[in-house]
């Protein structure tokens, strides 16, 4: 598995990190958005004593249910577990600073947001053994992003795709056969038109949805010219009237009781759907679609808030995440691959061929790599999403 992820990852190269490093050097940081950087010279934290306390901020449904009371148990740390659905929230939080979080899961490229901007601390490595345990691909990739790989350790991965109820979408494109380009299923009129009546949900986060669309309609994923927002958004408003609702977290409920039948949303999210939906007996066909055009991969990243209040805790918590058979409960709960090479043989082999869990070379190749816009794209993006949004 860990393999595959590393050839995947060096598949991406240098055109995604090209694209992720000089978008984020941003040169138009307002006051309000982005932090004065820190000088945060130690990689050492005191050994103090702190409190049994751990405040952890996460994406909703990317948890074993053993993960945090096995921590608990064996640390004698209680942790308060709070959840979130997007990095513009998490992002947010940050910003205004004291967000009481010891833990927070940025994806990596608003992770390097946050390093830029002086809101995260360095790792120490001293504190995190299990560190070994990564695989080296990973940790090159990522310090493309977050240069020593000083501030942010992935926590799983996945990309952001189409995902079908096959059975229903069958049913109601009826004689229509399924588009070459599946991504025409959420950005063609002429087959929402008709899968508007089984449900079609979007992700309600401008950074989520404009690099695919821009890449639909032949635009750079992260351009900077406000007339290709222009026009992907001009291209969205035609479904517009055949989306049934932007949600994020919520998507997997939807998919897994059959409420909607298609959403442009996260693979992982998609395969846990269908299990869920096989658990609670609704036996839903869900498939996380691998499309032609391709899809935009994410890694979602754990790291200390510079201003934490347990970072000794903290970095407990990263070495038992890193640990190779609690890494590999978090992939075989929520179906979303790791970057723990140690973790593979205790993998579930079903999840570990699991051709939408981790990606063929070649589909690997065709996803958007993370990347980032500067600050005044993302207000020209954010004004749009919620133009189409509201449909106006
Ligand atoms: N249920 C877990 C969802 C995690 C999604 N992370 C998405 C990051 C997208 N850029």
């Amino acid at each position: 598995m860990n393999m595959s992820f590393g050839k995947y990852i060096l598949s991406l190269g240098l055109v995604g990190i090209g694209l992720s490093l000089s978008s984020c050097g941003q040169s138009d940081k307002p006051a309000e958005e982005v932090a004065a950087p820190v000088t945060a010279e130690a990689t050492k934290t005191p050994e103090v004593e702190e409190e049994k306390v751990l405040n952890i901020y996460n994406w909703s449904d990317y948890l074993a249910e053993d993960t945090i009371p096995n921590f608990e148990k064996e640390t004698g740390i209680k942790v308060r577990y709070d959840v979130f659905d997007s990095n513009e929230i998490l992002h947010a939080k940050m910003i205004a600073k004291n967000t009481g979080y010891d833990i927070v899961v940025p994806s990596s490229n608003w992770g390097k947001m946050q390093i830029d901007g002086g809101l995260l601390q360095k790792l120490d490595k001293t504190k995190i053994p299990n560190w070994k345990n990564l695989d080296p691909a990973i940790l090159d990739q990522m310090a493309k992003l977050d240069p020593g790989n000083e501030y942010l350790v992935d926590w799983l991965w996945s990309y952001t795709t189409v995902g079908i109820n096959v059975d229903k979408v069958k049913a109601a494109l009826g004689d229509m056969p399924m588009p070459e380009n599946t991504w025409d299923l959420v950005f063609d009129p002429k087959y929402t038109n008709k899968l508007k009546s089984c449900g079609i949900a979007v992700l309600d986060a401008p950074s989520e949805v404009y690099p695919i669309a821009l890449r639909y309609v032949g635009k750079p994923e992260y351009s900077s010219n406000p007339d290709d927002y222009k026009l992907a958004t001009d291209m969205m408003m035609k479904v517009r009237p055949d989306i049934k609702r932007f949600n994020s977290g919520g998507q997997i409920e939807d998919m897994a009781s059959g409420n909607i039948c298609v959403a442009l949303g996260w693979a992982g999210d998609f395969n846990l759907a269908r299990s869920r939906s096989i658990e609670n007996k609704s036996e839903q066909n869900i498939e996380a679609l691998v499309t032609k055009m391709g899809g935009y991969m994410f890694m979602d990243t754990m790291a200390i808030p510079a201003d934490a209040k347990h970072p000794n805790n903290a970095h407990k918590f990263i070495n038992y995440i890193l640990e190779a058979k609690v890494h590999a409960g978090l992939t075989n709960a929520v179906s979303y691959a790791n970057p723990n090479k140690a973790a593979t043989e205790f993998v579930d082999p079903e999840i570990r061929g699991n051709k939408t869990v981790y990606l063929a070379e070649e589909d690997v190749k065709k996803l958007i790599p993370p990347g980032n816009v500067d600050n005044a794209t993302r207000r020209v993006m954010t004004r749009l999403f919620t133009q189409f949004k509201t449909g106006t």
